[in-house]
């Protein structure tokens, strides 16, 4: 387990040894914006404890997580938006360090570049 956290990127982001921009931070929990973002505001909610899966993070280090995400979600102003978690490769997981992805679903009509008439 040392070893896998020595080697951890998301928790060298923790210590700082790996610039990240930060949203929100307390003893327990991280958040910071996803380096290859699916949409503006696309962040990362991490607990402090390094653990691959759901399963391997104490409770404690779960109860800020969503509340979190939450308040991300009502900041970044998204009215609709995703929470996920991937837990093991085959359920597409790359960072083998718990993380819940907030993500922003941005308004389909301002992507496209569509402004509506008024009714
Ligand atoms: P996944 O759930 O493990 O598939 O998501 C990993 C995410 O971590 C993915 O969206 C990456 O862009 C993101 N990420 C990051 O924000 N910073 C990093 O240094 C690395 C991955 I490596």
């Amino acid at each position: 387990m040392a070893s896998r956290m020595a080697s951890c990127i998301f928790c060298k982001i923790i210590k700082g040894e790996i610039p990240s921009f930060k949203l929100f931070e307390s003893d327990k929990t991280l958040a910071f914006l996803d380096i290859q973002p699916l949409s503006r505001g696309h962040a990362l909610v991490i607990p402090k404890a390094h653990g691959e899966k759901l399963a391997d993070i104490p409770d404690d280090y779960l109860t800020e997580i969503l509340p979190v995400a939450k308040k991300l979600a009502i900041a970044t102003g998204a009215n609709e938006y995703n929470i996920l978690q991937n837990n093991g490769r085959g359920a597409h997981q790359e960072v083998p360090h718990v993380h819940f992805h907030m993500i922003p679903k941005p308004n389909v009509h301002e992507g496209l570049g569509i402004s509506w008439p008024a009714q």
